[in-house]
């Protein structure tokens, strides 16, 4: 399987982020992609390329002008402030604020274009998230050009970015970037599957009210785990999009016995939807000994994940998204790529 990859992520490196109420090390480090980079070359995945740039127009087709604005200038609005270290938001819009203006100080911005305070933004950290959506772009254009599969080795992470705020580490949606410049150039119908341990709240929101975009995510159920507040069962779509949209909450403690059959179950939908092509947002979390997760599963379940995803035979762009067991995530990332690949 071919694979994107760029150095540039290590252009983002936040310092720190609040976690049980302490400044702690951030956990989406540049070390995670380095480990998969590391597994992909020792398992003879298959060749490594950059991406290609791509500039800013397929990621307006997903994000709104105001944010992508707010994250080209961000770090030089908080740097002339006088501040050098990360910049962090510290307070939202909630239930009967406004949202009908946009702050001009950039701690506003900061709050009004976040879901959360996991998104540090640094002097590199708009180049490196735009290397990141460039890396999905490259792998959708290879499916474009009649690959069978592509793996993006996207550093940040996206799937929690919306269409207009960034959080949980996440800033460009590069899976729903992806799968909207797949739309463009001709695919009449795309689907996302989402197997993070965490709820895929950005893509999502950005395929709701769409029928050509279906989105299906397996994760910890959001009454006990982060984002809390999307990915319950009954979020089944809107207007047109009503019955393309797919949640499967599971509990925590979940191991393969119970995520198999949610997994088969998320398959046969896929199957039935018969998208032209199919997007996966590779996240990891699962993992059994992920440092702020609560799933089971061990390494060789991995491999199962990619025979199922294999088995539906369709053109296959796979998104890295979280995974935090640092010295696991090339492993489990490369096992579902294998398994894939034995199964395609
Ligand atoms: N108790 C992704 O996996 N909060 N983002 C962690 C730990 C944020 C995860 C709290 C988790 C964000 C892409
Ligand atoms: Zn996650």
């Amino acid at each position: 399987m071919l694979s994107i990859y760029s150095d540039r992520h290590r252009l983002h490196h936040g310092k720190t982020e609040l976690i049980d109420g302490l400044m702690q090390p951030c956990f989406e480090m540049p070390q995670r992609l380095d480990m998969v980079l590391e597994r992909v070359r020792s398992a003879r995945l298959g060749e490594v390329q950059g991406p290609d740039a791509f500039g800013l127009a397929p990621v307006l087709r997903v994000h709104a002008r105001p944010y992508v604005d707010f994250l080209a200038s961000a770090w030089q609005q908080w740097q002339a402030l006088g501040r050098s270290h990360d910049a962090l938001p510290l307070n939202w819009p909630v239930r009967g604020l406004r949202t009908d203006r946009i702050p001009h100080d950039i701690d506003g911005q900061l709050g009004y274009f976040s879901m959360d305070a996991g998104v540090p933004i640094t002097a590199g950290t708009w180049t490196a998230v735009q290397e990141a959506a460039d890396v999905a772009l490259t792998g959708a254009r290879h499916l474009q050009w009649g690959q069978r599969s592509a793996f993006a080795m996207c550093r940040p992470p996206g799937h929690h970015a919306a269409s207009d705020y960034m959080g949980g580490y996440c800033y460009l949606n590069n899976a729903a970037i992806a799968a909207q410049y797949l739309r463009d150039q001709g695919c009449r119908r795309v689907a996302v599957l989402d197997v993070d341990y965490h709820h895929g709240n950005g893509t999502q929101s950005i395929f709701y009210d769409r029928a050509d975009v279906m989105f299906i995510s397996l994760h910890a159920d959001p009454l006990s785990e982060y984002p809390y507040f999307l990915g319950h069962a009954d979020e089944t779509g809107q207007g047109e999009g009503i019955g393309f949209n797919r949640n499967f909450p599971l509990p925590l403690g979940t191991d393969w016995n119970t995520y198999r059959p949610a997994l088969d179950e998320a398959c046969a939908s896929l199957a039935a939807y018969g998208p032209d092509a199919l997007v996966v947002s590779l996240g990891v979390d699962t993992f059994e000994k992920d440092p702020i997760s609560g799933f089971r599963l061990r390494n060789q379940d991995y491999l199962r994940i990619g025979e199922a995803i294999g088995g539906l035979a369709r053109p296959t762009l796979f998104v890295m998204e979280g995974g935090y067991a640092v010295a696991d995530i090339g492993v489990n990332a490369v096992n579902v790529l294998q398994g894939f690949e034995a199964r395609a």
